[in-house]
């Protein structure tokens, strides 16, 4: 298989993953499950869960084994944009190339619906029965960390709320992105290492292993960042916002993410499996068009 069908394969394995997992865990109430739903489907690119499974086989496991942690991150990752489309912050009527889910469902429902996703994506960590229980709760830590107030996304989104309106410079746009966009890719690899391992994961080799996986999300998630940005400035959509895109223009935008890239890539070198995959993913999400 090439990439592109190696890539395709897991997003087959995700969605079946994600729809047999919300079938079997719908929410009682069915307007509710009903936004779930439609905050899981349609369109999204799946690059967080797809991260999961490539790292836990980079660490000599089948993915299969990885699917709940993928399937954790997948659910942070879609509740953040189900909350970020809400009136009271980006106020979106679109997401996905359709209604996002407050425009279909209404304002109360898409919170819980967001709250849900939330409060599910720790269920389904907890979920891996083949992974050993002191491994889940460290993974269960990791999630939180990269999610959270304390570093995370919610901390990247909460500065970049503060900073709004300010004249801000590289450095402070580079840590609303750490938090914003690079910590959850971040915490999709090293829960993938997670899997992969199912050991003693705080044993040096493997906090070695870790790192690693830490870099590499960061850098592919401050270039897809970039990426974004750049994108926003094409379609105008990015309205007065700081953004790397009108702090550096197109030109510069792009080599930085080029050279995170190419970092992200060498990152890789510890791992002793088969990255190959991995640094065709890094070279794909540069080259994407959306
Ligand atoms: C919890 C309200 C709240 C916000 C958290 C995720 C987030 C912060 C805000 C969403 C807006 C945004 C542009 C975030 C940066 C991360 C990013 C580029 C998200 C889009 O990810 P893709 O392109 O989305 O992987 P798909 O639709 O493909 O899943």
């Amino acid at each position: 298989m090439n990439f592109e069908q190696t890539l395709q394969a897991k997003i087959d394995i995700i969605e079946q993953a994600i729809a047999q997992y919300l079938y079997k865990n719908a929410p009682h109430e069915s307007k509710l499950a009903q936004a779930v739903d439609w905050a899981m489907s349609g369109g999204g690119k799946r690059i967080r869960p797809v991260l999961t499974l490539a790292f836990a086989e980079l660490c000599g496991k089948d993915a299969m084994q990885a699917i709940p942690f993928a399937l954790a991150v997948e659910f942070i990752h879609s509740y953040s944009l189900v909350h970020d489309d809400l009136p009271c912050m980006d106020n979106a009527n679109v997401r996905r190339g359709k209604a996002s889910v407050h425009k279909q469902f209404g304002e109360a429902t898409a919170l819980l619906a967001g709250d849900s996703l939330l409060t599910e994506a720790f269920a389904a960590l907890c979920s891996n029965d083949s992974i050993s229980s002191s491994t889940t709760a460290l993974a269960c830590k990791v999630l939180a960390a990269g999610s959270g107030a304390q570093g995370g996304m919610i901390s990247g989104q909460m500065t970049e709320m503060v900073l709004e309106g300010s004249e801000i410079g590289a450095q402070e746009l580079q840590k609303i992105c750490e938090g914003k966009t690079a910590a959850l890719l971040e915490t999709a690899c090293k829960l993938g290492v997670f899997a992969g391992l199912n050991a003693d994961v705080t044993a040096d080799i493997h906090s070695e292993l870790l790192l690693a996986a830490q870099k590499y999300g960061r850098g592919i998630g401050l270039a897809f960042q970039m990426l974004d940005d750049i994108f926003d400035l094409d379609e105008d959509t990015a309205a007065g916002r700081v953004t790397f895109a009108t702090l550096w223009g197109t030109e510069k935008t792009r080599k930085a993410a080029n050279e995170l890239t190419r970092e992200a890539k060498n990152a890789l070198n510890v791992f002793s499996g088969d990255s190959s995959f991995l640094t065709e993913l890094a070279d794909w999400l540069l080259t994407r068009k959306y």
